[in-house]
């Protein structure tokens, strides 16, 4: 009968309360699908050359500050110059059991399930935004190392990056 009108209202209410996740982009159904709990296992690190509706992506510049302790934060930016959209689903690390990925609001970080990677768009991961979060790092990361991350995508799988550990105060160089 009046099916419409109370979701209406519940997405109303929850813009005004800041939590937009279900609401913002019309994409709940996408929204519900992220949240499937299986990795891609088989990892397909595939480069596609650029075709009509498929995605191609590249990861450049990333990075590890130095952490502290045993948590720590990576950075990256990928690129997608293909023509079809992607998704950012999820990222492993062999030397984190726990990696989230989380956005900045309001100088709070808010663990999101997806970051979208538009065709022809980027991805930025970087200080102050968007970034990875790794919680109980097994081993002292210390500058000059390097840890493995994968990142899953929805539909290019997995791609693996080498990322540095650098200095805890490093910033990139400013983008060419
Ligand atoms: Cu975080």
């Amino acid at each position: 009968m009046i099916r419409r009108a109370p979701l209406a209202l519940a997405c109303v209410l929850a813009a005004a309360g800041l939590t937009l996740t279900a609401c913002s982009d019309g994409s709940s159904a996408a929204d519900a699908k992220a949240h499937a709990p299986e990795a891609p296992a088989s990892a397909t690190a595939s480069a596609h050359p650029a075709a009509g509706g498929k995605p191609h992506l590249t990861v450049d510049g990333a990075y590890v500050p130095q952490p502290v302790g045993d948590l720590a934060a990576a950075f990256l930016v990928v690129k997608n110059t293909g023509g079809g959209d992607d998704t950012l689903t999820s990222v492993t690390s062999p030397v984190s059991g726990e990696v989230s990925i989380h956005k900045t609001v309001n100088d709070r970080m808010v663990e999101v399930k997806s970051f979208d990677v538009p065709a022809g768009g980027t991805l930025d991961l970087a200080r102050g935004g968007n970034h990875i979060m790794l919680m109980g790092v097994k081993k002292p990361l210390k500058e000059g190392r390097h840890i493995a991350l994968e990142l899953h995508f929805r539909k290019t799988g997995a791609i693996k990056v080498n990322v540095p550990v650098k200095a805890a105060n490093y910033q990139p160089a400013a983008a060419q």
